[in-house]
């Protein structure tokens, strides 16, 4: 029986299934349903300083292939999360988790973020979300190669604890390789390819409207829809990134097989985001048994033996 045991960042999780930030990780009984779910490990909710209840609704709709949202950061804020982390942490600290720290406001109040988490007890991994796409008005931090640079500068003036950066979906070669070169001027974890496509629009098809209320329509595309942009992205940005920052692979796992894509283009861990909020937590032992089943299938022992190691054909 092959085994689904992964390592990221030292840690050994019994298999790299993880919610994305954002799906059914808002609250203490959501993250403690995730905690105890067949999943390997989760993150929590990307935090800003202040909670915030998000843009009007409807924000978040399933389509067929995926799905459209415009949350606009809804949060209780990055003091219960923080205070969540540090008391999980001191009860469980053999399951290590993920904290999501965001900004509203953008730059300093991403400074500030990560500061309040330095200086708490809290010393797990954080993910730096660079790449919300439904802040109105507010560009994504990522797309600004010049601003990530200084960002991530500041950041390292003061921070010691390990992080990574959750990264919106590139299209172009050349992005490819500037935003590599920015992330390997810095001691990060990991990346995480990719965040939802931005600003979509899905249309209905009885009413001719748009189907969510924020930015006229306009929203985050996820699911099926993604996974060959995913896919690109966790395999450029592995193959130009230090081999001392692991990248977790997000976007369109419907299936164990879309998983082990992720693992092929050198995913450590995956998670799961629309499917995961389509389906409910029980999603994770489906991904499992599929998973698992591919690897038996091909005859592989352990995800070691094929991560990383998609074939080309020059
Ligand atoms: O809350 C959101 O609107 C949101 C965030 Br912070 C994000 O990073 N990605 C997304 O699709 N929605």
């Amino acid at each position: 029986m092959p085994t689904l045991e992964t390592t990221f960042y030292g840690h050994t999780y019994d298999n790299p299934f993880m919610n994305a930030s954002g799906v059914h990780c808002m609250d203490v009984t959501e993250l403690d349903e995730l905690a105890s779910s067949a999943a390997g490990s989760f993150v929590t909710k990307s935090a800003t300083a202040d909670g915030r209840k998000g843009n009007p609704e409807p924000r978040y709709v399933n389509l067929d292939l995926g799905s459209i949202n415009s949350m606009g950061l809804p949060n209780l804020g990055l003091d219960y999360y923080l205070n969540y982390a540090i008391l999980r942490q001191k009860s469980q600290p053999d399951a290590p988790f993920v904290m999501s720290v965001a900004s509203y406001q953008g730059f300093d109040e991403y400074v500030d973020n990560m500061r309040q988490i330095q200086d708490s007890a809290y010393t797990g991994l954080v993910e730096l979300n660079l790449s919300c796409p439904n802040v109105p008005g507010k560009p994504q931090m990522a797309y600004d190669f010049e601003d990530t640079k200084r960002l991530l500068t500041e950041i390292f003036k003061f921070y010691t604890k390990p992080f990574g950066v959750k990264l919106p979906p590139y299209f172009d070669m050349q992005h490819f390789d500037k935003i590599a070169n920015v992330l390997n001027q810095f001691d990060l974890k990991f990346v995480n390819c990719i965040n939802s496509i931005g600003n979509g629009l899905y249309i209905d098809e009885t009413t001719d409207t748009v189907v969510i209320k924020p930015k006229g329509g306009f929203g985050g595309i996820g699911g099926e829809y993604v996974k060959p942009t995913a896919l690109a992205n966790v395999r450029a940005l592995k193959q130009r990134l230090n081999p001392t920052i692991e990248v977790i692979g997000t976007g369109g796992i419907l299936t164990g097989r879309d998983a082990y894509e992720h693992l092929l283009c050198g995913a450590s861990m995956v998670q799961v985001g629309t499917q995961l909020q389509k389906e409910g937590v029980h999603v994770f032992e489906r991904l499992t048994a599929e998973l698992l089943a591919v690897l038996e299938e091909k005859g592989y022992q352990s995800i070691a033996e094929f991560k990383g190691k998609l074939g080309t054909l020059d």
